[in-house]
């Protein structure tokens, strides 16, 4: 299959990928990723941040479906590094490091790889802290049916020139013990002498003064909902960050990518945020939602989606006939402020738009789940095994399921082929985008009752919400199961689901 030129034509700006073709596997020498630091500039600032690239230098992989992942993924950041194939379902456990007991890649040293990309818009990134590093990229499989439309992928971030170990340590967390490898590489800071790099293990940041009283409730983003009769508290936000950005880029200088007049686009936007969701708002471009986390969904019209961390959405716009600008806005939950891209044809004025939006964003719901439906859902067959997950919120900063941080947690377990139903109940102050690696699973209930939702691998559990998902457990090994905010997850929100 012919892969569509466009998308290289038109990414020439910070986020052009690197063709991952059949071919290029027979190739021994270059490495298929390679993992490194790299300078990107916020706000007039320099930044040294991660990226991961392709031997042509461009990050992720964005190659067409069919292809396998095959060849050396090469460590270059000068600490031990756990990376994830986020959404990739058929990638082995072994494949994954980030498993139970999986390790990491050696400072110099390389892992080898081959499996079938998993057909859609999903990614790659470090499961350590240094994801808030903007170490991610995109890893998508074009799909046989995608048909004549241009491909504009979105990555979006949360950044500050703060470590991520600074920010744990203003939480006023600690990363949970029995972790597996929490470390930083700490970019920002000058480098590490070799062997040096911050190991956040138990105990390591402390449990400091500044509580989770007050550094997370006295973050932006509050908001009251109703439950019960009464008025619960929910926020969202408890990382302050310097900038949003889309594509590394800010909207003091936002990538424009070159579109045609009545061209259609697929928009993969990844959110690759730690402890942001995005709304996205395609202004005056009708937008469909045709897939999300990589899985199609019956096309839906959409105005103002959330995405979850960790999550990816497909929307599909079309160019007017008379051609224009049209930025695609992601604007920061229960927040003003806003990053994003603009799509524009030639010679269309591109107005300057501001980072700050004139109102604030509502809190994440899992109003677009209940809209959607999976293009190809689960077969129809009841649970083998059903599970509930308290989500839970300590002192200190301490996020737990089931009453316990990781490391003390008690795995689920299923059988392989077995149906397994997981429900989770959110008594706490803050949304959880939980995650599953090695699975999708398909959004089936909430508190309105059953429905046949879309297919995911993250999904949103607000405050006082329940939502349950199922899945068919069929591959062997242990998964971790776990809230895909980076500091929720580092401070205990993890546990694991062991399939035999
Ligand atoms: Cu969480």
């Amino acid at each position: 299959m012919p892969m569509n030129r466009r998308h290289f034509l038109s990414s020439s700006g910070a986020l052009a990928l690197s063709p991952l073709l059949p071919a290029f596997s027979a190739r021994a020498q270059a490495p298929l990723l390679t993992v490194s630091s790299r300078v990107i500039e916020v706000g007039g600032k320099a930044a040294k941040v991660f990226g991961i690239n392709g031997p042509n230098g461009k990050p992720g992989i964005f190659a067409p479906a069919g292809t396998r992942f095959s060849g050396a993924v090469r460590n270059e950041i000068g600490a031990p590094l756990t990376l994830h194939w986020h959404g990739q379902v058929f990638a082995p456990a072994e494949q994954d490091r980030s498993r139970p007991g999986g390790g990491a890649i050696e400072p110099g040293a390389s892992d080898q790889h081959d499996f079938l990309l998993t057909p859609g818009t999903h990614w790659m990134h470090s499961h350590q802290l240094n994801e808030q590093q903007l170490l991610a990229a995109p890893m998508i499989a074009r799909e046989e049916d995608a048909g004549d439309v241009q491909d504009v992928v979105v990555m979006l971030h949360d950044f500050a020139f703060r470590t991520p170990e600074e920010i744990l340590a203003e939480l006023g967390g600690s990363s949970a013990h029995g972790g597996h490898g929490m470390q930083g590489g700490a970019p920002n800071r000058a480098p590490p002498a070799a062997g040096a790099h911050a190991h956040m293990g138990h105990g390591a940041a402390g449990h400091g003064p500044a509580g989770h009283g007050a550094a997370g409730h006295g973050a932006a983003g509050h908001g009251h909902m109703g439950h019960g009769g009464g008025r619960m508290m929910i926020h969202a936000n408890d990382v302050r960050y310097d900038a949003y950005l889309a594509n590394d880029r800010t909207l003091d200088d936002p990538e424009i990518v070159r579109v045609a007049p009545g061209q259609r686009v697929r928009l993969r936007l990844i959110n690759g945020a730690t402890a942001t969701v995005f709304f996205i708002d395609t202004g005056a471009l009708k937008a469909e939602c045709i897939a999300v986390d990589g899985s199609p969904c019956q096309p839906v019209e959409v105005k103002q989606a959330p995405l979850a961390q960790g999550q990816r959405m497909d929307l599909l716009v079309t160019i007017p006939r008379e051609g224009g600008a049209f930025p695609i806005l992601a604007q920061v939950e229960a927040d003003r402020r806003r990053t994003g891209i603009v799509l524009a044809s030639e010679g269309a004025r591109v107005t300057k738009l501001g980072g700050t939006a004139s109102a604030q964003a509502p809190h994440s719901t899992l109003d677009l789940d209940l809209s959607l439906r999976a293009l190809r859902p689960l077969p129809a067959r009841n649970p083998d095994r059903a599970y509930m997950l308290m989500l839970g919120e300590e002192a200190g900063y301490r996020w737990t399921i089931n009453g316990r941080i990781h490391g003390e947690h008690q795995p689920l377990e299923a059988k392989k082929g077995e149906r397994v139903a997981l429900t989770f109940m959110n008594p706490t102050s803050m949304m959880h985008p939980m995650h599953l690696h090695g699975h999708h699973f398909q959004v089936v209930g909430s508190r309105r009752g059953a429905f046949a939702g879309p297919l995911r691998d993250t999904v949103i559990v607000p405050p006082h919400t329940p939502v349950t998902v199922i899945f068919d457990a069929d591959k062997a090994g242990s998964w971790y199961l776990h809230c895909h905010h980076l500091y929720h997850m580092a401070t205990g929100m993890m546990t694991e689901l062991k399939v035999d």
